[in-house]
């Protein structure tokens, strides 16, 4: 295999070429997944951006279109940034998105439709000169930092509204434009959030959670048994945060709940490489589906190299969780089909310095669902309270640190020897009060390669400790590990470059370097079919 073949995903979405970043304007319309994604279909490296265009039945298998929309008028002359569809009612899909229009990247919102509604494909979109662009930054609105529309939801009154992300000086924030025909928006007085110090809110992303169960809401829907998210990619760091909160309808405010920090150090849906999410409203199993971009993190040289360069997250349900202070996130049941050969491991004893080798499946494109369950707490090593950030204390405490309880987890894409792997695992603290979970999963032992990115991603898990068991899923697919910590409660995708660890080449192991012995519960691990991505 070449290198620039060796890394790439089997199941993870990515063309067969070229750069790739934000998902766009992902919905489902008469029976087909679209999914359009930000491309340069000129080389591997970000710039003459479009919006590529592929479809699927089961949002796994995806078929290749020619480029939905492309530079074609003066409005977006110098690209077409991210943006949203929104399905309206009598009408049919409407995308809108960002036109650049200069070369300093002023920026407008275009509005465009398909040519023919009747194409289940929606191959092609026209964008109405007499209309567009539909919205331009206007008095006060920084024209540079003016982007990526949400998808629009409609109010009791019968009016749309929609958000584009921005910036006033070094305050984030989300400008709130209305409409009563989806072509005229006009903007309200104030944004409907905004917050100060986080810099520009790129692809802001705002949706109602149900109160009670998994069912996902279209994002028009407002009432008392739902909460709302607002979702901010933050370009600065190129961290997302999300704050769970209330949605007050009679002034088209949101106020976070006192229960989510409102800033860099908020909820994340991931605590990896995972940027410019959206979600939708999938009206077939009533469920919401998100989708993140994650970036290569080796160098601009090697995706020259390579000739592509970013993949797509394996599309996730969303909902809240039960304690109504974070959402919970899980790979659509549609990844199940890909599962092949399955092996198992149950009440394997791991005490301190054990790994076992989880043997008999393509360790380099699998997925494992494994629960960890230990007998008394009274080992966990002392929290110090100056430990806020889970990235800092995981690079601290890595895999090889001895612990109390922890760490203890997989070592993903482990060479025979554990010259390379990447381990993903939990450790437990103990606060005065409570117990502190950290889940890493650590890039620094992942590759002999050493002019990479190798971070050590890491988040805290609000857990009940009453089971005393952990449980960790992880998709890994040659340069991707991406797991889902406790059911989905906190989740983490890295990108790794073995050299070693590849193909047949690549292992996967059970591990525990805490003085408290762990049992593996119960593994369940498949290798993974490729997906179609043609
Ligand atoms: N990527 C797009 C922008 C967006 C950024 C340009 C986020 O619209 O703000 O490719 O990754």
């Amino acid at each position: 295999i070449s290198v620039s073949e060796v890394h790439r995903t089997g199941y993870h979405f990515q063309p067969p070429r070229n750069w790739i970043n934000d998902p766009n304007g992902p919905m489902y319309y008469n029976g087909y997944y679209h999914l359009f994604y930000q491309y340069n279909p000129k080389g591997s490296v970000w710039g003459n951006i479009v919006w590529a265009h592929s479809v699927s039945k089961d949002l796994i298998n995806w078929k290749a279109l020619e480029p939905a929309i492309y530079p074609s008028k003066p409005f977006d002359k110098y690209g077409c940034w991210s943006g949203s569809a929104t399905i309206v009612p009598g009408k049919g899909p409407v995308i809108l998105y960002t036109g650049i229009i200069d070369e300093k990247n002023t920026q407008v919102q275009v509005y465009a439709i398909p040519e023919d509604p009747t194409d289940p494909l929606l191959r092609k979109w026209i964008k109405p000169d007499a209309i567009n662009p539909i919205v331009i930054a206007g008095q006060g609105v920084n024209g540079s930092a003016f982007r990526d529309p949400t998808t629009a939801w409609m109010g009791k009154d019968g009016r749309w509204r929609m958000l584009v992300g921005s910036r006033r000086k070094h305050r984030g924030m989300a400008y709130l434009y209305r409409s009563r025909d989806f072509v005229k928006w006009v903007r309200a007085k104030h944004p409907i959030h905004s917050k100060t110090t986080t810099g520009m809110w790129e692809c802001p992303d705002f949706y109602p959670v149900s109160l009670k169960g998994k069912v996902g809401l279209d994002t028009s829907i407002e009432g008392n048994h739902v909460k709302h998210v607002l979702k901010n990619s933050l370009d600065m760091t190129r961290f997302e945060y999300y704050t769970l909160g209330t949605y007050l309808t009679d002034k088209d405010k949101y106020i976070p709940s006192n229960t989510s920090e409102d800033g860099w150090g908020g909820l994340r849906y991931d605590y990896g490489n995972f940027y410019a999410s959206k979600s939708f409203f999938d009206q077939s199993k009533n469920r919401r589906i998100l989708w993140g971009w994650a970036n290569e993190s080796d160098s601009q040289d090697d995706d020259v190299k390579k000739g592509w360069a970013g993949i797509q997250a394996i599309p996730r349900t969303v909902w809240l969780d039960p304690t109504e202070r974070q959402l919970v996130q899980w790979p659509v049941e549609e990844l199940n089909v890909l599962r092949e050969k399955e092996v198992s491991m149950n009440n394997q004893k791991l005490e301190k310095g054990n790994h076992v080798e989880v043997a008999g499946i393509t360790a380099a494109q699998a997925d494992v669902e494994v629960t960890f369950s230990f007998s008394s707490l009274d080992k966990a090593e002392a929290y110090d309270p100056s430990w806020v950030n889970a990235q800092d204390l995981c690079s601290q405490k890595g895999s090889k640190v001895q612990g109390g309880v922890g760490p203890f987890g997989l070592l993903t894409l482990a060479s025979e020897n554990l010259a390379e792997f990447t381990p993903v695992f939990f450790r437990v603290f103990k606060a005065p009060s409570k117990h502190v979970v950290l889940l890493c999963s650590d890039a620094t032992s992942s590759s002999l390669t050493s002019n990479l990115y190798k971070p050590s991603f890491a988040g805290f898990v609000d857990v009940d400790f009453a089971t005393k068991k952990l449980s960790l899923r992880s998709l890994i697919d040659h340069s991707v590990v991406e797991s889902f910590g406790e059911g989905g409660k906190t989740n983490i995708l890295s990108r790794v470059y073995p050299v070693l660890a590849v193909a047949n080449q690549a292992n996967l192991f059970v591990f525990n370097n805490g003085t408290e012995p762990i049992i593996v519960e119960n593994l369940k691990a498949w290798s993974m079919k490729s997906a179609e991505l043609i």
